[in-house]
């Protein structure tokens, strides 16, 4: 397994919520390091571009405006399978059906307000991670 590097953000319900370090924490635990973080409120614009691949689906405007309805934390997660493994820690899309002790089954419970998003492969959390950090704000591990 190589290291990998993911984009997580923890959306606006889980925010107003209080539950950010709790969400951290998960990532802590489960083998993720932060290495880029930043508290952002979306705009129409921001939000609608980051979730454009979803932009013909009959979710897409309500998705829009729950990710610009509050404040989100948005960051770059570091570890062996990264990508892979933030998804497993996150749980199914649906809360309903995501497995127990993940994010989702214990932090949410419907599927258009669900916690937490992470990329969903190499290719994605490359384009996902320029969208929201330069290179230089990446601060990999030196010790
Ligand atoms: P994921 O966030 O697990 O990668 P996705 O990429 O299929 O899931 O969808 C992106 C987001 O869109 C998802 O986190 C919540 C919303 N969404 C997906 N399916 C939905 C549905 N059937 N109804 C409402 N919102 C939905
Ligand atoms: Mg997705």
């Amino acid at each position: 397994m190589a290291v990998e590097r993911t984009l997580s953000i923890i959306k606006p319900d889980a925010v107003a919520g209080n539950l950010i370090g709790k969400i951290y924490s998960r990532f802590e635990d489960q083998g993720l390091r932060i290495v880029a973080a930043k508290m952002m409120h979306l705009s129409r614009e921001q939000a609608g571009a980051f979730y454009a691949v979803h932009r013909e689906r009959p979710f897409y405007n309500e998705l829009v405006d729950f990710m610009t309805s509050g404040p989100v934390m948005v960051q770059v997660l570091e570890g062996e399978d990264a990508i892979n493994r933030n998804r497993v820690i996150m749980g199914a899309t649906n809360p309903g059906e995501a497995a127990p002790g993940t994010i989702r089954a214990d932090f949410a419970e419907t599927v258009d307000e669900n916690a937490v998003h992470g990329s969903d492969g190499p290719e994605t959390a490359k384009t996902e991670i320029e969208f929201f950090f330069k290179s230089d704000e990446l601060c990999p591990r030196t010790r």
